[in-house]
């Protein structure tokens, strides 16, 4: 609340305002109230992208523009309440990339942290420092901060993936380095899968030998769908489903068991057939793409229906529940990984 002031004491504060203002000065008291709030309150909106409708303006932009041209032919998915940051959530940000049968993205490396969650097509590759993941659909990617990436399409489909980076992060702290390769693509460093086969297999190489190539903190880039999808059955066959998530299964980082990058943690549910899961509300404002299944996501009491390849963000500490109509498969990212670093998150289960 802001104090009532006299007239007279109003006019003499806006007098003294208006003063220090050149000085680069401004009154606390005015402010306060927005600063430091009693609960977050996002200007973050939630929002449903359907897959069909952006499908179709991607394809109509790879008519026009080539990858190598745009350098990443992508359409951003804004927040309606986040206009002109480029953002999904305060944090983070998304978007729907699109190459076509024989196009190459060229290879760079930034500061930012990125995932890719594979929608549309089979065996185009990220290659990350010079080894292809191979990518099939539902397949989860990283481009960590700081390694070299490019992307390829050598068959004779389109291919499209949704791409989650820390962008609006690496922004807020003014830390964004970024630099091309000088070529298109980077040299071959190891066969495609190479990291998922000496790392992902809850094993790798002795430390100190050459065969432990990867960097120590982030080894593995190539999360299949293969490898999660029938992890997640197995859990929704033999757990207790937890009555505000559904079945969920957080992908991890094997150099520590913590989140898949520094900025971003990433999870898939199972949510069962018929289920509507309890309320819930937490600080990390959530990006979610359907996998597989039917439902609807309600979030602070308006629904929304729920299609393969839809995305959906459900911003900071908004209520929300997720019905399964059909068993619904979920794939979700959001920045609690930094959240948690800084002593942040919250979540709430009602
Ligand atoms: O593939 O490196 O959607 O650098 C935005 C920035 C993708 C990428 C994006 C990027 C990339």
């Amino acid at each position: 609340m802001q104090p009532v002031l006299a007239n007279d004491q109003q006019a003499q504060l806006t007098a003294l305002y208006d003063e220090m203002r050149p000085a680069g000065l401004k009154p606390l008291w005015e402010v306060l109230h927005a600063l430091v709030l009693a609960e977050p309150a996002s200007l973050a909106r939630a929002h449903h992208w359907h897959y069909g409708e952006v499908r179709d303006f991607l394809l109509r932009s790879g008519d026009l523009i080539s990858a190598e041209q745009a350098e990443r032919r992508v359409l951003i998915l804004e927040n309606p309440g986040l206009e002109g940051s480029s953002a999904i959530t305060p944090s983070l940000y998304a978007g729907l990339q699109l190459i076509l049968p024989g196009e190459v993205a060229p290879c760079h490396r930034h500061t930012q942290c990125a995932l890719r969650f594979i929608l549309e097509g089979e065996g185009a590759y990220t290659a990350v420092d010079g080894e292809k993941a191979v990518m099939s659909p539902f397949d989860l990617v990283l481009t960590p901060g700081g390694q070299w990436h490019d992307h390829g399409n050598g068959t004779d489909q389109p291919m499209i993936w949704l791409d989650g980076l820390d962008i609006p992060t690496v922004r807020h702290f003014d830390a964004s380095f970024a630099e091309k390769w000088p070529q298109a693509q980077h040299p071959e460093m190891a066969p495609p899968g190479d990291s998922l086969a000496r790392y992902g297999h809850n094993l790798r190489p002795m430390r100190g030998t050459s065969a432990d190539r990867r960097p120590t903190s982030q080894p593995l880039f190539h999360y299949p769908y293969k490898q999660w999808r029938p992890a997640l059955d197995h859990l929704a066959s033999t757990a207790q489903v937890d009555p505000h998530l559904g079945h969920a299964l957080e992908f991890t980082n094997p150099a520590d068991g913590g989140p898949v990058m520094e900025t971003i943690s990433a999870h898939v549910r199972l949510i069962p057939r018929g289920m509507e899961t309890a309320p819930r509300r937490s600080t990390d404002g959530t990006i979610f793409v359907v996998v597989e299944g039917k439902g609807q996501v309600e979030i602070d009491g308006v629904s929304t229906r729920l299609s393969p390849r839809d995305v959906v963000v459900i911003p900071s500490w908004k209520r929300h529940r997720f019905h399964a109509e059909d068993e619904l498969i979920i794939f979700g990212f959001s920045d609690k990984a930094c959240q948690q670093k800084l002593g942040l998150f919250r979540e709430e289960n009602l």
